[in-house]
């Protein structure tokens, strides 16, 4: 059987577990550590595909629930899958729709066959099960598809949390088994167990066990305290192969991105650059900026001094604030892309820093300007 995603590691930094490598896939070669933005209903919100290809983004992420509600993922086959749909042409990766189902729809029930609920659309109901979701993630043709999982809210009960466990492992076993592409889209299994060292050892290790090209850390960045996060990830990295990508789901504040790399993440992805941005708030290398606030009224600067992306090269903040206040829609697809640049161009300039062994310097430096008081 063919392997349709290889994980190649090119350099180990010297202080930390930080790595840098590539993830083959059959949509071109990503460079890792790296950042995906989230294209929830097959658009990163605002950005057209050839966009995103400019700012390099290799690799987007996509969502099961939602597609499934709408178009539903027949349509996107008919399309050509998610590539052709959308007519993106670099690597896809699906969520499975778990989570989504818990943050977005009401009255769901869970139980060992799966997860009942209803559309956030229009109500109707509706049932996901570990065979159901490969089903559709075999539809929309993903290069990377994630397994069916629960990601318990954050405090859980250790009862609640080994009862959970179990049932996303089991999962894990009937995705494997229910997937019907093996040889070109990969299977990644997600670890959970909360704050539990035991439970998340035990879960990446039955995981392992699975053989699946890759693994994702879930049930991180759930309203835990940051610490506690950086400690379930530094303990849960080691079980993982060496050899396969590691994914830290839902996660991307510049803090986090530099905490997960320096304790071997290859992959994240986060709404966060995308929704800050459509509230008016960007990234710069001084911290986080609020452009609607009156002080860049007559602020004819570019948003980011330090930025060479072409929002940065074309407007100035006067600009762009008065797009925000006129609610015209430009303004917030320049937010969106210049907030996507910042987090593309961060890990390139961490993957860099990686090979020069110089990351723990660059990650002290990036925190200083920008105001992190940082570990
Ligand atoms: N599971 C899945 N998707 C996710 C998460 C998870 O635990 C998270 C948690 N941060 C974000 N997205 N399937
Ligand atoms: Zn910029």
């Amino acid at each position: 059987m063919t392997v349709p995603v290889r994980y190649e590691l090119l350099h180990r930094c010297k202080d930390t577990a930080a790595r840098r490598g590539r993830v083959h896939t059959p949509h071109g070669v990503i460079e890792t550590p790296v950042f995906m933005p989230v294209g929830t209903q097959a658009t990163v919100k605002t950005m057209a595909p050839w966009e995103l290809s400019e700012l390099g983004a290799k690799i987007i992420l996509s969502n099961t629930y939602h597609l499934h509600l709408r178009p539903g993922e027949d349509i996107v086959k008919r399309g050509g899958g998610l590539h052709g749909f959308m007519n993106w042409s670099g690597a896809v990766l699906t969520d499975s729709g778990g989570f989504q189902v818990f943050s977005l729809s009401e009255l769901r029930k869970i139980t060992d066959e799966g997860v009942a609920f209803r559309s956030h659309i229009d109500g109707s109901p509706r049932f996901f099960s570990p065979e159901s979701v490969m089903g559709i993630e075999n539809a929309l043709g993903a290069d990377i598809i994630m397994q069916l999982d629960e990601c318990p809210p954050y405090p859980a009960s250790r009862e609640y949390l080994r009862t959970s466990l179990d049932r996303t492992l089991a999962w894990a076993k009937r995705c494997k088994q229910a997937h019907a592409r093996p040889d070109e889209q990969a299977l990644f299994g997600i670890v959970q167990g909360g704050e539990h060292l035991d439970l998340r050892r035990e879960a990446a290790e039955a995981l392992v066990d699975l053989d699946l090209p890759g693994y994702a850390i879930g049930g991180l960045s759930v309203g835990e305290p940051k610490p506690l996060m950086y400690e379930v990830l530094a303990y849960t990295t080691p079980f993982l192969p060496a050899d396969k990508p590691r994914y830290l789901m839902g996660v991307g504040s510049p803090d986090d991105l530099f905490e997960g790399v320096e304790r071997g993440v290859d992959m994240f992805d986060c709404v966060l650059p995308t929704r800050i941005a459509r509230n008016g708030t960007i990234f710069t290398s001084k911290g986080k900026l609020v452009l609607k606030n009156a002080r860049y009224r007559e602020d004819f600067s570019p948003i980011d001094e330090d930025c060479d992306c072409r929002v940065c090269k074309t407007f100035t903040r006067a600009y762009i604030r008065h797009l925000l206040k006129a609610e015209e829609v430009l303004g917030i697809r320049l937010t969106s892309y210049h907030n996507i640049h910042f987090l593309l161009d961060l890990m390139e300039k961490m993957r860099k820093s990686i090979e020069e062994n110089r990351f723990l310097a660059f990650k002290r430096e990036f925190y200083n300007s920008y105001g992190y008081t940082g570990q």
